[in-house]
């Protein structure tokens, strides 16, 4: 069964939960701040512009200057994100590319305007994290014809495959069905579960749905409940999860799948409030493997996480310096993804950078 998710509210917990859940689960909020210059409603910045403190200057064989690539970022929604973004900063300034970096504030029109505005620059290269997988036919359109290659980094966007270079992320419908074969391997297969979905539309939040309910076909006993979007952000989870447990639903629930860590902390925490013991109560599994997770993991309150890896930037720079010097790429570079339990979090947790 394929699912792709339409903002719905929350029909099924009742009006009013309905209001609160479609103000605070659909909505995106516009976290368009940053100290840079705004670009199109997003912001911008410039790092690894080759000053004279950077030895390393990348150069593009064809043109003999450094390399300019416009990244468009999707925005500051989840941890996953701020060690995905630092990972593609820091490794374009150690390899002395000039980074044009655009953060969209989470809206896909303004990661269109910035890879209008990489075009009209003339930059040799343009990488970015699609919001949604539509919506960027026109667009990539305008950098074939302008020369420009373009990489995809973590999510796909649904586009022809020559008007991009290469795909660099990780696999989310194995990280869905890696937290529903765990989840049924720790309940016996039977669960009564709340989904938080990530941002509508997006390739993690359908891939991730679509991969877990492929393990849920084959084991009759565990039934989603309530599945609702917190768009990823921490404060969603929690508010959506606070409406879940007050909802229709809300006594028999066994387990949740979240479908990024930032929103299982905070359930977790409207799990607490609602006088729940998170992690034994409830059972959870998130993906992403960021730092607050494995401490809630170690605290035994989250209670499994398939890992997403956030740091791109070598391979996505790697990536641009291959097609600039004519080389051919698979169309899909598929990252490795760990996971966690408790035993695996405590040991991994002194040395985990993000
Ligand atoms: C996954 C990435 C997702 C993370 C979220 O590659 O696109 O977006 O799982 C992030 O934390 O917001």
């Amino acid at each position: 069964m394929k699912v792709r998710f339409v903002c719905s509210g929350a029909a099924s917990l009742g009006i009013a939960l309905a209001a609160l859940i479609a103000l605070t689960a659909c909505g995106s909020s516009d976290k368009g701040t940053s100290s840079n210059t705004p670009l199109a409603g997003g912001t911008a910045s410039t790092t690894g512009s080759g000053s004279s403190s950077k030895a390393a200057v990348d150069i593009n064989p064809k043109t003999g200057k450094q390399i300019v690539m416009g990244f468009s970022q999707v925005g500051q929604e989840s941890g996953w994100r701020a060690a995905n973004t630092d990972s593609i900063k820091s490794e374009a300034e150690k390899r002395g590319i000039k980074l044009e970096f655009s953060d969209a504030g989470e809206k896909e029109q303004n990661q269109i305007a910035a890879i209008k505005t990489f075009i009209a620059e003339g930059v040799d290269i343009i990488a970015f994290s699609p919001k949604e997988t539509t919506g960027w036919l026109q667009v990539l359109q305008e950098a074939k014809k302008a020369g420009i290659p373009v990489i995809e980094s973590d999510r796909r966007a649904d586009v022809p495959d020559d008007l991009y270079e290469t795909f660099i992320g990780s696999d989310f419908v194995a990280e869905g069905r890696r937290a529903a074969e765990w989840l049924a391997t720790k309940t016996g297969g039977k669960a009564v579960i709340a989904e938080l979905t990530g941002s509508v539309g997006s390739a993690p939040a359908n891939d991730r749905a679509n991969g877990f309910r492929d393990v849920l076909q084959k084991n009759p006993n565990m039934k989603i409940a309530v599945s609702l979007t917190g768009d990823f952000h921490r404060t969603n989870g929690k508010e959506v999860m606070e409406a879940i447990l007050k909802g229709p639903t809300g006594s028999q629930i066994t387990a949740l799948f979240a479908h990024n860590d930032d929103m299982a902390i905070g359930a977790i925490q409207a799990i607490k409030e609602a006088g729940k013991k998170p992690g034994k109560d409830i059972i959870i599994v998130s993906i992403d493997g960021i730092k607050d997770a494995l401490q809630a993991l170690k605290d035994g309150e989250l209670n499994y996480c398939v890992e997403c890896n956030p740091l791109l930037g070598p391979r996505i720079m790697d990536a641009a310096d291959a097609v600039l010097a004519g080389k051919s790429l698979p169309k899909r570079t598929v990252v490795e993804d760990l996971a966690f339990d408790q035993a695996g979090a405590i040991k991994a947790l002194p040395d985990r950078k993000y």
